[in-house]
């Protein structure tokens, strides 16, 4: 597997990887077998597809080193001090520990490989993203996992709670405290717990977050979404200049690339596929237009973005925590002060619609409002095996769709293939009563 390291943007130098993994006290044999899957998956997702954009190329770049190249650059951050903070919720701010000089990363958790490590901690029937979070860090084959100087949990479902708590036994954790509700109290109490989060990341860091280094974090993690808005817009033409798959490769590696290289590279990739729209470049012609909701596709879960694309449809739009969560609404860039730039980015934060909320009709409301403007022939639902808050609001999901007219088909998955035939039937099966 090839090693470079990033320095700055655009020089690219060597690295032992090998190294890298034994300093940070991994399990090689076992990160070897992890390894071996890797580059046999890239291959038939992603390069048995025909017409990719070239900008792909970056994308793919970081993908086929990905335990290599991105975590190379945060040791070398570390080896100059630097804090790095592992993150696994869309609603931790990455402006407030950017803003701390620290480094906020997401902790990848969508393979099946970590699955059973998991279980050693956690009962079997957990969901599988919960397991592989303890199977990461656990059985040390993930070098974001081990490099992370403390990982930032939130109070979000249940299930990841109790995970915190494990976790907790071996490295250090903080937990937001994140409401469960959406009145104003709620809004005003998600600004204190943002406020504990500065001071923990300037614990940590031993920098103040200042009024300047916050308006200019805000602005760097507004542009990095509104070029993912950008893409996100593009795939609404009528000729699709993008897989769907592709797009949801891009929506993963947002959580963990630097913002700034990261939103250039999108923006050179939505360039590209500006040009496609105007000159009528469709890489799915013919197939039907899915929006997918539900749950979140952690790297390398692409199982069902797959099986779609290869069952006469083609994804061309995403209400997950890697897809419109993720980016939609900008933080209000006008606070004067420090509390007014918090409660900004409260304001923003609470306006995503995760099932863990009650009541939380105006995620209906958003797959509604995405599939039309997506131009949606049909909405796939998608729940992970065992979480109960999207698989409970795909029936009233289901239900709204019906009313709209949008055609609905409601999926419980996990990481392993072992339903792969039978999903393929069925969302064969739903493509095709599209029309
Ligand atoms: S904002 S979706 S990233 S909590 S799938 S672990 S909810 S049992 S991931 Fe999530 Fe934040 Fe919500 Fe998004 Fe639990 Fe469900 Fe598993 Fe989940």
């Amino acid at each position: 597997m090839p090693s470079y390291i990033f320095k700055k943007r655009g020089e690219i130098i060597m690295a032992d990887n090998q190294k890298m993994w034994t300093d940070l006290g991994m399990d090689l044999e076992q990160h070897d077998i992890l390894c071996e899957v890797l580059p046999g998956a890239i291959g038939d997702v992603f390069l048995t597809q025909k017409n990719r954009p070239a900008a792909m190329d970056y994308f793919d770049m970081v993908l086929a080193d990905v335990h290599g190249l991105r975590p190379g650059e945060l040791v070398e951050f570390k080896k100059n001090g630097g804090k790095v903070f592992g993150t696994f919720c869309a609603y931790v701010p990455d402006e407030v520990i950017f803003a701390a000089g620290g480094i906020a990363t997401g902790l990848c958790a969508g393979s099946q490989f970590w699955v059973p490590g998991g279980e050693k901690y956690l009962p079997a029937n957990t969901c599988p993203l919960i397991k592989a979070m303890l199977g990461a860090r656990f059985e040390k084959t993930c070098p974001f996992y081990r490099l992370a100087d403390m990982y930032v949990g939130e109070t979000t479902c249940d299930g990841k709670k109790k995970a915190y708590e494990i976790l907790a036994t071996d490295i250090p954790l903080h937990v937001m405290d994140l409401p469960q509700m959406k009145r104003e109290r709620d809004h005003l109490k998600w600004a204190e717990e943002i406020k504990d989060l500065i001071k923990i990341v300037e614990e940590v860091t031993g920098n103040k977050v200042t009024e300047e280094a916050l308006a200019e974090n805000i602005k760097k993690i507004n542009l990095k979404r509104q070029a993912l808005q950008r893409l996100y817009n593009l795939r609404a033409s009528k000729n699709v200049p993008i897989s769907g798959t592709d797009v949801l490769l891009v929506s993963q590696i947002a959580y963990y690339d630097d913002p700034e290289r990261f939103a250039s590279m999108v923006n050179k990739l939505c360039d590209e596929l500006e040009e496609r729209v105007e000159n009528g470049v469709d890489v799915a012609k013919g197939a039907k237009r899915i929006l997918v909701s539900g749950t979140p596709m952690a790297i390398p879960n692409w199982k069902l973005h797959n099986i779609i694309e290869t069952s006469g449809g083609v994804v061309v739009c995403e209400e997950t925590c890697t897809g419109t969560r993720y980016f939609e609404n900008q933080v209000d860039e006008t606070g004067k002060n420090l509390d007014e730039m918090v409660q900004n980015i409260a304001d923003r934060y609470l306006g995503i619609n995760c099932a863990c909320f009650t009541p939380n009709t105006a995620r209906a409301d958003d797959v509604i409002r995405l599939a039309k403007a997506s131009k949606a022939d049909g909405v796939i639902d998608i729940s992970l095996m065992f979480c109960q808050t999207y698989d409970i609001e795909g029936r009233s999901l289901e239900q709204r769709c019906k009313e709209e007219g949008i055609p609905f088909l409601g999926i419980e998955t996990d990481y392993t293939d072992n339903d792969a035939q039978q999903l393929k039937t069925r969302i064969g099966a739903f493509i095709e009563i599209l029309g």
